[in-house]
């Protein structure tokens, strides 16, 4: 009933990571660090238990938002006031210790204004209303980072509920013994990868790849001269990949970092404030990352990842089409290789998967390559660090054919047959 197979066999090694298999001394030790079970960080045994879980507020007729509920299509039409003054059920409050949060500051802040369940513990639905009612995001967009979210993190594809943060398997799964351990966004090398813009690699934060760091973020801020536009993170993410590659001897680059392209233009997509003309500037940034200069000019976290005052949504929704611009943009205006770091120190290419070819994505990518770009990552075997796969289950892809399938049926996408 697991919504993803990792499958470590070294046959699938082998088919994943060719090189693999040529390799002397495989440590299988490198296995094992994934998984952030028990009391590692991110386990279910240090992960908060809120035993008065409300689920998220929902819009009424006085302030509806984009009318986006059940999962279901909403108005796509943005350019307003969130929260709407008045509307005391989407206020901000802080996060109590037995609430969970995660190493995504959209939706962390979106849980703390309860546009998803305040306790952390969401469902599928919540994520699609949420993205569409706040950020106006597009509909097509809101449903593939859901699914994206439960399938790449062994939510739970019954119940549909998912932690945006450590591993609350006791709370999302149908039955714990049947489903095994559903990690949460916090699972790494799933959803979550190395070289993200403020959170550690997880090797280098021993197992800790979830927590906001000061460091991280004024590095951010001073490469993109406090103007964290597509330029200046460009520029970014390439110091974080050689950063990490450099520093990581597990570093992995993966197709799923594909994703940190995007989640690094949602700074200037989809937090700017409108009230601000829309410019991605400090203010908004660190409000929404929940993170406060110190009289040093350093950066601490203060656990309040907020929407920042008089804060005016983007006008048209942010869709697939939009995104998958960005990413490209962003990642050919520096280019790096695909890939991990290996036992013996040296740096493997990845191998050829959808759009990336000899390790790269070329400038010359197809159009319906670009277009079913992140549709791949939900619906094939996605290499997983250097000897790993993580492969969708029949489950899996049914979930994705009702939910997210229709939106790329018309792109020319090759539809997996379950
Ligand atoms: C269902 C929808 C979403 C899911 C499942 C999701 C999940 C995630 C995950 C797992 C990460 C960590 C990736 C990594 O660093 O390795 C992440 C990062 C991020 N997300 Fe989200 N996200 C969603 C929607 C959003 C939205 C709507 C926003 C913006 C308003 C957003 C903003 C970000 C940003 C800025 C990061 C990068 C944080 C950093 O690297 O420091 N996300 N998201
Ligand atoms: C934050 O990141 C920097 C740069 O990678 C690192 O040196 C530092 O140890 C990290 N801090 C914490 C608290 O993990
Ligand atoms: C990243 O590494 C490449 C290759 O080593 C180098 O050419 C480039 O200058 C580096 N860039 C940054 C911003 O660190
Ligand atoms: C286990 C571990 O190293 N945890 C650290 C990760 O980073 C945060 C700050 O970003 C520290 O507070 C943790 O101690």
């Amino acid at each position: 009933m697991r919504s993803l197979v990792v499958s470590l066999g070294l046959a699938t090694a082998a088919n994943a990571f060719p090189f693999v298999s040529n390799m002397d001394g495989v440590d299988s030790s490198l296995f094992r660090r994934q998984q952030s079970g028990g009391s590692n960080p991110g386990g279910p045994d240090t992960c908060p238990f809120n035993a008065n879980h409300k689920p998220a507020a929902p819009f009424n007729a006085k302030y509806p938002y984009n009318y986006a509920q059940n999962g279901q299509k909403g108005h796509e039409k943005g350019g307003y006031q969130v929260p709407a003054p008045g509307d005391t059920a989407h206020m901000f409050v802080a996060p109590g210790k037995n609430d969970i949060r995660g190493p995504c500051p959209g939706l962390n802040a979106a849980a703390n204004h309860n546009f998803l369940a305040h306790d952390g513990v969401t469902t599928f639905n919540e994520l699609v209303d949420a993205q569409q009612n706040l950020y106006n995001v597009g509909y097509d967009l809101a449903l593939l980072l859901a699914a994206l979210g439960l399938t790449l993190t062994d939510g739970d594809l019954v119940t549909e509920k998912l932690s945006i943060g450590c591993d609350a398997t006791t709370r999302t799964s149908f039955n714990p013994t049947l489903t095994g351990s559903e990690p949460g966004l916090d699972g790494h090398n799933k959803f979550e990868a190395d070289s993200s813009l403020t959170r550690n690699d997880f090797f280098l934060g021993n197992g800790d790849n979830f927590s906001f760091n000061g460091t991280l973020f004024k590095m951010m801020a001073d490469t993109t001269g406090n103007n964290f536009d597509l330029k200046g993170l460009a520029q970014y993410r390439l110091q974080r990949y050689n950063q990490s590659r450099a520093q990581n001897p597990n570093f992995y680059f993966g197709p799923l970092s594909l994703l940190l392209y995007g989640a690094a233009s949602f700074l200037y997509e989809l937090m700017p404030n409108g009230n601000h003309g829309y410019a991605p500037d400090l203010e908004t940034i660190s409000s929404f990352f929940g993170a406060q200069k110190q009289s040093d000019g350093s950066y601490k976290f203060n656990n309040k990842e907020k929407i920042p005052a008089n804060w005016i949504n983007r006008v048209a929704p942010y869709t697939n089409n939009d995104v998958t611009a960005q990413i490209l943009e962003m990642y050919l205006l520096h280019p790096v290789l695909f890939g991990g770091n290996t036992a013996d120190g040296s740096f493997n290419a990845l191998p050829n998967f959808g759009s990336i070819q000899n390790g790269m994505i070329s400038p010359t990518i197809s159009t319906t390559n670009t277009a079913c770009l992140l549709y791949q990552l939900s619906t094939q075997s996605v290499p997983s660090y250097l000897n790993g796969a993580i492969t969708p289950t029949i489950t899996a892809l049914n979930f994705i054919a009702s939910k997210v399938a229709p939106q790329f049926a018309n792109l020319g996408c090759p539809i997996p047959l379950t």
